[in-house]
């Protein structure tokens, strides 16, 4: 038994009544006029939380002159200058963080203790890290210049993180951008343009224009954008690149995965179980890199699944502003059919089904799900579900542990636990993925490239790395002057 610990929502509430729930887009330093659009909803009771503008042709035009007439001015600050502007923008995250934390949890439904803890602190360190950058451009990327105006699009699952993922790269070295935040979760972007201002970033560099796919589509076929960074789904991935193809944009994709969590027979289980938690149930699931394959081996696979369904029913599942969650709201009541969809698909096929915990009846939620011994062949085992369900499956020999690790058109992560450090890294280097853990999962860090291999997309975020996705070499040679 526990007593709910609600968050104090009073400060994002006036927030949002201080704009009248209605919001244009962020174009130039200034807000437009609130247009005909859409509603924001909060997922975890199926309120609406605002009104937000679909952003159309001339908005998206307009964005984009506003980007290339400022960029050119940004780039040519010292580096130590704009990292100054970058240190601004995360300080005020930090000091603004709750009320971000509140807005974020409101209009994704995710839990506050996620947004305060992770995704907030995380989305500083990201502006934090790339300030450092910024400050060593010049020395650290001679013969390099800003790729010059990029277009980005990012979705609903983390829309603060992937927003700091994308900007904090792009701004530190000297690009200008325009922005377009997932249609289901708008709101912690049009915040942060607020704050970015009172910060003072010059008008022009950073542009936010809401909107659906469409407005989407528009962003990364505009002839302005010299470059587009997209996150999403893997269909939609494809889409941006056929669009772009022969426009002469560089492109970098971060898209779906099907994460192998793969669990050696010499693991620590407890660990393992408590890994699985972690790789699985944050943020319901909907996380491009969770580990959403567990490959069991066979010596183990009753004790683990024994320990796992115990462990899964003390996960709590509630209101995301509720302190004392573990799960709360996925996305939508469509994105929550989704998922049971494919649940009730696999169970079809022969999967056990294991399930815990009662969910609210208001709102998206669908409770933490395992299915066990799911056929390889099954939609749920190769398919992403993007829901708080695990598939697993059992192996007998590490080799067979690679196969079925491989055996997946995605290569974004994968998480090896086992006791035996040689076999840990064996493992790692034999697993097709843009980033693997041992022992852990889901950890990141602004210092690492983030990104995949295979259909999971091309591209870093984070670190040295991520730095060259934003810049473009230029080989320069000049001509002494000869005297005659
Ligand atoms: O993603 P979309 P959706 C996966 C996940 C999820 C499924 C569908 O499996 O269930 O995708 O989610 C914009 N041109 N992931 O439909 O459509 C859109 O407005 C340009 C995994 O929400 O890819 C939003 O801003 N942009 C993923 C963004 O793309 C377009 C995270 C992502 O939406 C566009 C999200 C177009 N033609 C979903 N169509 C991950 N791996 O992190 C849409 N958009």
């Amino acid at each position: 038994d526990y007593a709910p610990s609600t968050e104090d929502d009073s400060a994002a509430r006036a927030w949002l009544a201080s704009h009248d729930a209605r919001f244009g887009h962020f174009i130039d330093g200034a807000f437009t006029k609130p247009a005909e659009g859409f509603d924001t909803l909060e997922p975890a009771t199926g309120n609406p939380l605002a009104q937000v503008s679909q952003g159309v042709t001339a908005d998206v035009d307009a964005a984009f002159k506003a980007a290339r007439r400022a960029q050119k001015g940004w780039a040519a600050l010292p580096g130590h200058e704009r990292a100054l502007k970058l240190y601004a923008l995360a300080r005020i995250i930090q000091r603004n963080s709750r009320l971000i934390a509140v807005v974020e949890a409101l209009d994704n439904g995710k839990s506050i203790r996620e947004t305060r803890d992770i995704d907030i602190p995380l989305a500083a360190r990201h502006f934090y890290h790339h300030a450092g950058w910024a400050q060593l451009q010049d020395s650290q990327f001679a013969g390099y210049d800003p790729v010059g105006v990029v277009g980005q699009v990012i979705p609903w699952n983390f829309p603060f993180l992937m927003l700091a993922w994308k900007l904090a790269p792009a701004l530190a070295l000297g690009n200008a951008v325009v922005l377009k935040p997932a249609e289901a979760t708008p709101l912690t972007a049009l915040l942060f343009a607020e704050l970015a201002q009172a910060a003072g970033l010059p008008a022009g560099v950073l542009n936010i224009v809401t909107g659906d796919g469409e407005t989407g589509a528009l962003i990364a076929a505009h002839e302005g954008a010299d470059k587009v960074a997209f996150t999403g789904s893997t269909e939609v991935g494809r889409r941006i690149r056929e669009a772009t193809a022969g426009q002469g944009k560089s492109l970098t994709l971060e898209l779906g995965g099907k994460s192998p969590f793969i669990v050696c027979e010499d693991a620590d289980i407890d660990a393992a179980v408590e890994g699985v938690v972690d790789a699985i149930w944050f943020n319901q699931g909907q996380v491009c890199c969770a580990g959403s394959r567990l490959l069991v081996q066979e010596g183990v696979s009753d004790v683990f699944h024994a320990r796992l369904a115990e462990r899964m029913k003390t996960l709590r599942i509630g209101g995301s502003l509720d302190k004392t969650i573990d799960l709360s709201a996925v996305i939508d009541g469509a994105q929550r059919d989704r998922i049971a969809g494919m649940v009730d698909r696999a169970v079809a096929a022969g999967a056990t089904l294991v399930q815990s915990g009662d969910v609210p009846t208001t709102g998206s939620f669908y409770p933490p799900t395992l299915l066990r011994d799911v056929p390889a062949t099954c939609e749920a085992a190769t398919e992403e579900i993007f829901g708080p369900v695990a598939v697993s499956m059992t192996f007998r020999t590490p080799e067979e542990a690679v196969q079925l690790a491989n055996h997946t058109r995605y290569g974004l992560a994968a998480s090896i636990w086992s006791e035996n450090i040689n076999l840990a890294l064996d493992l790692a280097a034999k697993v097709q993925a843009g980033i693997v853990w041992v022992n852990c999962t889901n950890v990141m860090d602004a210092g690492v490239g983030f990104g995949g291999v295979k259909e999971s997309g091309f591209g870093r975020e984070g670190g040295r790395e991520g730095c060259y996705d934003y810049l473009k070499p230029r080989a320069f040679a000049k001509v002494s002057e000869r005297k005659a």
